[in-house]
Formats: structure tokens, C-alpha cells, sequence
């Protein structure tokens, strides 16, 4: 009985990543008899999906959590959708920078996410984090992970996996005109609710969490 956390190596010229900083603080923790394994995975297309299927191998997971920054986000974001291409603005940090090539060649267009990301999302709204739904994840080095991971679920096992993206650190906002931040201590607070949520609701509630445009 385990669960997998991941954050990211920093990239785009940071010299931290949020994700990881907060990941790494579940290393070795137990939620309800459930061994928590952090990890960082590089912030590079391929690679980063090879460390995380060799880390589910490994571990065989019944919960699996990657945590992304996402600079200029106000909410913790949790991702519905995770699309089939990878189309970087920046070269990831092994310096490629794929156009329009699909995750998986022969993969469906999308996946979503199987944690209960409504109830994830009111649950931190009644700790009062800002939280949201995302209904997209890029398509950068995170999109790649969250839909490479889908792909392994759908095709192996019943893990609940998903991907949630989080606010720059206050350190990092500093460099950053107007972005928003969120504390180290919120951010923890934040993905332990996320992870009691995910262990305790088998079903997701059924409440909006839509836009329009
Ligand atoms: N955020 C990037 C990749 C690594 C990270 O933390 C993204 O949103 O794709």
C-alpha cells in the first residue's frame, strides 16, 4: 500500500521549483498505513516519463500524485485533462523542444484525471486555499507526465493518478511583477488534503467545476 509524489527539477532559468519543494517534504510519510515515496523527476520530455514508470514499477502504487509549477496560477490547480501532444514554447532542460508530436503514438487524444478532483477542490476551499479545476495542463514537460501517466494506468492498472499544478513560492515571485504566490506551508497543507481526499472518496462529487468562455 503506497503512494507516489512527484515534483520537478527547476527549469526556465528558476533555481527552485515549488513542486519539488513540497513533494519532497512526504518522503517517508504515512497516510493511513499507505508508505508515501517522493521523487523529482527531471523537467526534460521522455526522460521524465521513463524515471516515473520505472518508480511505479518499483513501488506499485494504489495512489499516484505529480506536482507541477505553474507560474502566474493563483490557485492550487487541479488538472482535468491530459492531451495527447507535446508542443514546447521553451527547450526542456535536456535542451529539446518537440512541435506537435504526440505523447504516444498510437494513444487516444486525452485522458482524465481519476483522482476526485471536485472534492479535492472543495475540501481545500474549506480550508481556505484558493483551489481550481484546470481544464488544461499545457503542453510542456507537464502535460507529457500527466497524459504518459494516464496511458500507464489505463493500460495496467486501477491507480488513481493525477496531476496538479501549483503557484510559484514566494521567493520565486519576488522576480516575478504581479504574480501571484503561495508559502511553502500552505502548499503542504494543500497537498495533504489532496492526498486524504484522494484515499477517503472513491467517487467524485458531482458539483461544477466549468468555465465558459
Ligand atoms: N512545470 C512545467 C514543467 C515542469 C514544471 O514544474 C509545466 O507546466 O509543463
Amino acid at each position: 500500500m503506497s503512494i507516489i509524489i512527484t515534483g520537478f527539477e527547476p527549469f526556465a532559468g528558476e533555481i527552485i521549483n515549488p513542486s519539488w519543494q513540497v513533494a519532497q517534504l512526504f518522503h517517508g510519510k504515512y497516510f493511513n498505513g499507505y508508505e508515501t515515496y517522493a521523487h523529482c523527476l527531471p523537467t526534460a520530455f521522455g526522460e521524465s516519463l521513463r524515471v516515473l514508470e520505472e518508480l511505479i514499477e518499483l513501488h506499485k502504487p494504489n495512489i499516484v500524485i505529480c506536482i507541477g509549477q505553474a507560474g502566474g496560477r493563483h490557485a492550487i490547480s487541479l488538472e482535468r485533462v491530459a492531451i495527447n501532444i507535446d508542443d514546447a514554447r521553451i527547450a526542456d532542460n535536456l535542451g529539446n523542444s518537440p512541435i506537435d508530436v504526440p505523447v504516444k503514438l498510437y494513444g487516444p487524444n486525452a485522458y482524465f484525471s481519476t483522482l476526485p478532483i471536485k472534492s479535492i477542490v472543495q475540501n481545500l476551499q474549506q480550508s481556505g486555499l484558493p483551489a481550481e479545476v484546470s481544464n488544461s495542463a499545457g503542453t510542456f514537460v507537464c502535460n507529457h507526465v500527466f497524459y504518459g501517466l494516464m496511458h500507464y494506468v489505463a493500460e495496467n492498472s486501477n491507480i488513481k493518478a493525477g496531476f496538479i499544478h501549483i503557484p510559484y513560492l514566494p521567493e520565486q515571485a519576488v522576480y516575478h511583477k504581479n504574480a501571484p504566490s503561495m508559502a511553502l506551508a500552505h502548499l503542504y497543507q494543500a497537498i495533504e488534503i489532496v492526498i486524504q481526499t484522494s484515499l477517503l472518496n472513491s467517487h467524485d462529487l458531482r458539483i461544477s467545476g466549468g468555465t465558459f468562455c
